[in-house]
């Protein structure tokens, strides 16, 4: 019998400065299966960094999925992800091997003190809306009923650079 599909779709934000960045990439989508699947993977973007400067500039890719994880399951396997990974602590918003931030959950609008969904810096974040757009256009952000076009023709984007196809 043909195994059922997973039941919810997510949105995955992947940040890379420090190490082999590409590499960092490819090795986190790998890491995410098969408890996440992936089914798109946007291009990968060159973004400074924001939030803290004096740091490598980043890589960015948003990749769609789906999964039988609830959320707080899924925050926990991406951060076991992250730490297999190699991420070592830092300081909010300083350098990193691996970064996995779950940005959307379906259409779930969902708050605890570990986990906001939908990912709260989505929004002024030009290096989660320009790939994000890349594969998910038409989204609708569940909190302010935009679509992903709508937010990204909002922020900054000068210093996002799409870098592979
Ligand atoms: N992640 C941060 C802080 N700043 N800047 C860029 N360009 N890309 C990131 O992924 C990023 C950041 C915290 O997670
Ligand atoms: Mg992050
Ligand atoms: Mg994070």
């Amino acid at each position: 019998m043909k195994k059922p599909e997973m039941k919810h779709v997510i949105y995955i934000g992947l940040g890379t400065n420090l190490g082999d960045r590409k590499k960092n990439l490819a090795s986190a989508r790998r890491a995410l299966s098969p408890k996440v699947l992936i089914i798109k993977v946007s291009p990968i973007y060159e973004t400074k960094p924001w939030g803290y400067a004096d740091q490598p500039d980043f890589l960015n890719q948003v990749v769609k999925a789906k999964t039988d994880l609830e959320p707080t399951d899924l925050l926990a396997f991406l951060k076991q992800c992250e730490v297999r990974l190699g991420r070592t602590p830092t300081f909010k918003n300083g350098p990193r091997q691996v970064d996995l931030d779950l940005l959307f959950y379906d259409d779930l609008i969902f708050e605890s003190a570990a986990l906001t969904i939908p990912h709260p810096g989505i929004v002024k974040r030009g290096f989660v809306l320009a790939p994000m757009a890349d594969i998910a256009p038409d989204f609708i952000h569940p909190e302010n009923g935009k679509s992903i076009k709508q937010l990204l023709a909002e922020v900054e984007l000068s210093e996002v650079n799409k870098i592979s196809p």
